[in-house]
Formats: C-alpha cells, sequence, structure tokens
C-alpha cells in the first residue's frame, strides 16, 4: 500500500482530482485500461461528491481543515489493464487531500501554527512514498510565488531525511484549457519550463533526476478526441480558476493515473 499526498496551491484542482479518481462510472465507461476501486468509507463518500457535485454541474467549496486528524483517508485499489508493455497488475493507494492555503503557508516566515506543522510532518513521513503536487496557475507573479514555495518544501524535505527517497511527480492540472493542452504531450518543456520556468529549474537542479517527473493532467479533459475543445464552463461570478463540467456524459478525464502509477512503481 503506497502512501500518496496530494499537494498544491489553492484551487489548484486537488479535491476534484480525488472525486474524480473515487467516480466509479469512470471506468466502466470508455476506458477499459485501468480500474478503480474505492476501498474505504471515505472514498465511497468522495464518490458520491462526484456525482452530487461533479456530474451537476457545480463545483467543489475549498478545503478546509480543523486537524489534519480530521481530514479523510482516501484509499482506493487502482487495476492496471491493458497498457503497452505493462502486465495486468493493481496497486493500493491512500490519499489525504489537504487544503491549498497549507501548502501556500510554507513559505511564508510567520508560518507555523498546528496544522501547518501536522502537514508537513505528514508530507515526509516515511511511509510516504511521494506527492503528487499539483499546479495550475501562471499568470504574472506566480512563478515566483511557486518557486519560494517549492524551495522552502525541498528544504523541509532534506532537513527531514527525504531528500534521496520522496518521489515527486509535478502536474499542470487543468490543462484541457487551450493554451496549454497543446503542450500536453512534452509537459516538462512546453508547459513547465515555458510557463513556471523559475520553479523548474528549482526542481531540476535540487531533487534527484530518478525522482521527479512532469506530468500534464485535466480532471474534465476535453469534449472528444477529435474534438478539443475544453470539456468545462467557467464558473459565473467567481474567480477565473472556478469551473464546471460542460458535458457530463462527455467526461474523460486525461492522464490522471500516469502520475500515481509512476509514485508507486518508478
Ligand atoms: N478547468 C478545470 N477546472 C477544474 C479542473 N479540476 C478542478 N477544477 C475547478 O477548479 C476549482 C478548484 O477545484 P478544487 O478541487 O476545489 O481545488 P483544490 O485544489 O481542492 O482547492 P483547495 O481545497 O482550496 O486547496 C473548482 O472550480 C473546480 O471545479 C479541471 O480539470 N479543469
Ligand atoms: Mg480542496
Amino acid at each position: 500500500m503506497g502512501n500518496i499526498c496530494v499537494i498544491g496551491p489553492r484551487a489548484s484542482g486537488k479535491t476534484t482530482y480525488l472525486a474524480a479518481l473515487a467516480y466509479k462510472r469512470m471506468t466502466i465507461g470508455k476506458s477499459k485500461q485501468f480500474n478503480i476501486i474505492p476501498l474505504n468509507d471515505d472514498s465511497r463518500e468522495i464518490a458520491e461528491k462526484a456525482e452530487n457535485i461533479i456530474c451537476q454541474g457545480e463545483s467543489f467549496e475549498p478545503t478546509r481543515v480543523e486537524s489534519v486528524d480530521t481530514l479523510p483517508d482516501y484509499s482506493f485499489k487502482i487495476a492496471v489493464k491493458k497498457f503497452p508493455r505493462i502486465k495486468e497488475e493493481s496497486f493500493q493507494l491512500v490519499f489525504k487531500d489537504y487544503p491549498g492555503e497549507v501548502f501556500e503557508k510554507i513559505a511564508e516566515s510567520d508560518a507555523g501554527d498546528a496544522i501547518q506543522e501536522e502537514f508537513i510532518e505528514e508530507c515526509f513521513r516515511k511511509d510516504v512514498e511521494g506527492c503528487l503536487i499539483l499546479f495550475s496557475d501562471w499568470i504574472k507573479g506566480t512563478d515566483n510565488h511557486y518557486n519560494r514555495i517549492i524551495n522552502r518544501f525541498l528544504e523541509l524535505m532534506d532537513s527531514h531525511d527525504r531528500a534521496k527517497d520522496l518521489r515527486l511527480a509535478v502536474a499542470m492540472s487543468k490543462c484541457e484549457r487551450g493554451e496549454l493542452w497543446s503542450g500536453r504531450l512534452d509537459p516538462e518543456t512546453d508547459l513547465f519550463n515555458r510557463h513556471l520556468p523559475m520553479t523548474t529549474a528549482t526542481l531540476r537542479e535540487k531533487v534527484t533526476p530518478k525522482n521527479i517527473r512532469f506530468y500534464a493532467i485535466s480532471t474534465f479533459g476535453v469534449l472528444r478526441r477529435n474534438d478539443p475543445r475544453p470539456n468545462r464552463i467557467d464558473e459565473q461570478g467567481k474567480s477565473g480558476q472556478a469551473s464546471v463540467l460542460r458535458e457530463i456524459p462527455r467526461w474523460q478525464p486525461y492522464n490522471i493515473i500516469a502520475p500515481l502509477y509512476w509514485l508507486n512503481k518508478g
């Protein structure tokens, strides 16, 4: 069983991603490549939320938490079936879904409340195999902000003696957006290097190459294989980061399993 932390700034799509993983109908539809089985009550609950929130054309509220102990633990078995060169196999993963606010605060010098401490201890526990870090923004100033967080994150990783063995899958989420979609094939060059050059340089320089991979993912995906219009609508009255699914029957996330497979198997 592998423990994975899904982390990233506010509104980068962490909770929606976990709900999509849990949502059963996703895997019994078109995709025969993998099957995801929720293994505990928390996972079944978030699967219901996928049905009651995402599939109703609504979006999740920001995650809030009083204490890490009250955070749900999501546990899934992922059976990989028909990938080329990969034999049928399955693996189990346990996730925690942290509020983005806690991740962003690690770069602040006066940070250090109890939740912050707990978050850091949880991320770097010895039995955590890796972190999936979701980034979704690149407007002016974002690279600088992300770079400060990542520098601090890597310092903490080192001081917790995890610099050599914690895998980091760094993903650009919501990559169905027009400006990003064409960069999904080589995300390291065409998304990260291009849109977040400082953050990318820091990661490349400071993380052992075998422990880092860059990904493009989209929980909402595009309308069809030959119709790359985003399967999302921006939510009225909310900031530019809030969107909802556009055509529910065509819901097909893009690349959401690959980073998990790599985090678990290396
Ligand atoms: N365009 C697009 N929007 C998405 C995608 N995934 C999530 N969103 C939207 O992004 C917004 C934030 O999603 P959340 O899943 O709540 O983000 P979060 O990272 O959990 O946010 P915090 O809990 O505040 O840290 C919501 O409006 C989602 O509907 C995606 O794949 N594409
Ligand atoms: Mg959340």
